[in-house]
């Protein structure tokens, strides 16, 4: 098995686990629908249900938030923050949210009328689901071979510049209000953009004076892999490469329970004035008054300091050293993955690896569900449940071009014998995959279904 460096900190705090026989685990699961995310977490062993807000904080955030200034207005904290946003990030305003998808919502809400398309490499589930709650059309343009997990492509989260080009010749400009890029992107296997396609993309929106936000969720991680594969990037240090890239947008939303290393918060930037006036009177109306956004003001001071961490070139070596590490375990022992492995996650390509179950009995879902079952380890799938929807024109359904199950890995929170473990885990579902059946929907809303739905066993 390859080696990966050592966990680049000490452990100076526990937080036990729990195991659990497979016959409880059963039970749990026809208690929760079958539907992991109402599975109580005490109950799983090793959680990869998500890498968002499941970071453990350093001593320095620790320490940070006893300095939080809890002032409604103009709170010390919120310029803490201001000065790390205005060095990293470098647009000209920004406020606070309670997470991405807070800004995603003040964003779409402004901008997106009924009709109204916006581009993006890959859409994740919030981004779309809150522009089609606008009334708008999230449209994917990710390069083709993304498409195909196989294939090992250095920036495989790249947008298809041409496609980009030939949608906005085909869609009147008035009804695209902005563009999107994700990095890295998150629905199509946690794959980076290099920032020759970040260039390119954003000179297409320029030329058609379409403003462009970055998703900046997992920004250090996509810079970390510039670093690494780009020609003329190794030198760089990562908060230059994050600086070029924010300095080739307008603006951008996060989520900063990814790179932002905390356990809640958002951002939304902007270098528009005249738009950055309406989001503080929407994020006034729904979050709070734009110095906290709905945080309190020691989420501002521990986000100051993990911004800082996350951008630290020893942390990302370990960080995407050990995402690769699960990758390689999983693929030795005939695990077929999303190559290459991602920045963040593990992407199991479950469609390959469960062919007996077809795509309207959810092959990902049932195997999530065996994840569980075999070694209480608790993954996510994102694949026909989470994305398949139905055409509104022809009523047909459609699935996503990947039905996958991702392992997220929650930032130096598990070591390398959590992860052998889970790697043991999936060569005993090797063993016996052929036995595996599907699952059917017994009971689900109208948006962002894998939340809440209810499923029955085959
Ligand atoms: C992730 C999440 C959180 C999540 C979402 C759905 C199911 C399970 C877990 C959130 C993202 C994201 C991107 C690229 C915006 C958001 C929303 N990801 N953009 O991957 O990945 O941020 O959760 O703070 O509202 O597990 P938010």
């Amino acid at each position: 098995m390859p080696s990966m460096p050592p966990e680049p900190f000490r452990i100076k705090m526990v937080e036990p686990l729990k195991k659990t026989m497979r016959a409880e685990r059963e039970k749990f699961l026809s208690q929760a629908g079958y539907n992991l995310f109402q599975v109580r977490a005490e109950d799983v062993y090793i959680d990869l249900l998500t890498d968002s807000g499941t970071s453990a904080m350093s001593n320095h955030q620790w320490a940070a938030l006893m300095h939080g200034d809890e002032s409604y207005a103009g709170a010390r904290s919120f310029y803490h923050l201001k000065n790390v946003i205005d060095d990293i990030f470098g647009f000209r305003h920004f406020v606070p949210t309670h997470q991405g998808r807070a800004a995603e919502n003040i964003l779409a809400g402004l901008l997106v009328k009924p009709g109204d398309s916006i581009p993006n490499n890959s859409h994740f589930d919030t981004t779309g689901a809150n522009i089609r709650a606008a009334g708008g059309n999230p449209v994917d343009l990710v390069i083709s071979e993304a498409h195909d997990p196989e294939l090992r492509h250095p920036f495989k989260g790249n947008m298809d510049v041409q496609k980009l080009e030939q949608f906005i010749q085909e869609t009147d400009v008035d009804h695209i209000p902005f563009g999107m890029i994700t990095v890295t992107n998150n629905a199509g296997g946690g794959q980076p953009v290099s920032m020759e396609n970040i260039k390119a993309v954003a000179e297409v929106y320029r030329r058609h004076s379409i403003p462009f936000f970055i998703d900046a969720c997992r920004y250090a991680e996509n810079a970390y892999f510039i670093q690494q594969r780009e020609d003329g990037y190794s030198d760089r240090s990562i908060k230059s490469i994050a600086q070029e890239m924010f300095s080739l947008a307008d603006g951008c939303t996060m989520s900063a329970k990814k790179d932002g290393l905390v356990n809640i918060g958002g951002l939304l930037c902007t270098n528009d004035a005249v738009l950055f006036e309406r989001i503080k009177q929407a994020l006034i109306l729904r979050e709070g008054f734009p110095t906290y956004g709905g945080l309190a003001g020691r989420d501002l001071e521990a986000l100051a300091v993990g911004l800082g961490e996350a951008i630290d070139a020893e942390y990302l070596a370990y960080r995407i050293a050990q995402t690769a590490y699960l990758g390689d375990g999983l693929r030795s022992v005939g695990v077929p993955i999303v190559e290459p492995p991602g920045g963040h996650a593990v992407y199991i390509d479950a469609g390959a690896f469960l062919p007996q179950i077809p795509l309207d009995e959810f092959p990902g879902q049932a195997l999530a569900i065996e994840i569980y079952l075999q070694g209480g380890i608790r993954a996510v799938e994102l694949g026909s449940v989470a994305f398949a929807y139905v055409d509104a024109h022809t009523g047909v359904t459609i699935h996503p071009p990947l039905e996958l199950v991702r392992l997220a890995i929650p930032r130096r929170v598990y070591t390398q014998s959590h992860l052998d473990f889970v790697i043991e885990t999936l060569k005993e579902i090797v063993a016996r995959k052929d036995l595996l059946r599907g699952v059917r929907i017994v009971e689900q809303p109208e948006l962002l279904r894998h939340f809440t739905a209810e499923f029955a066993l085959i």
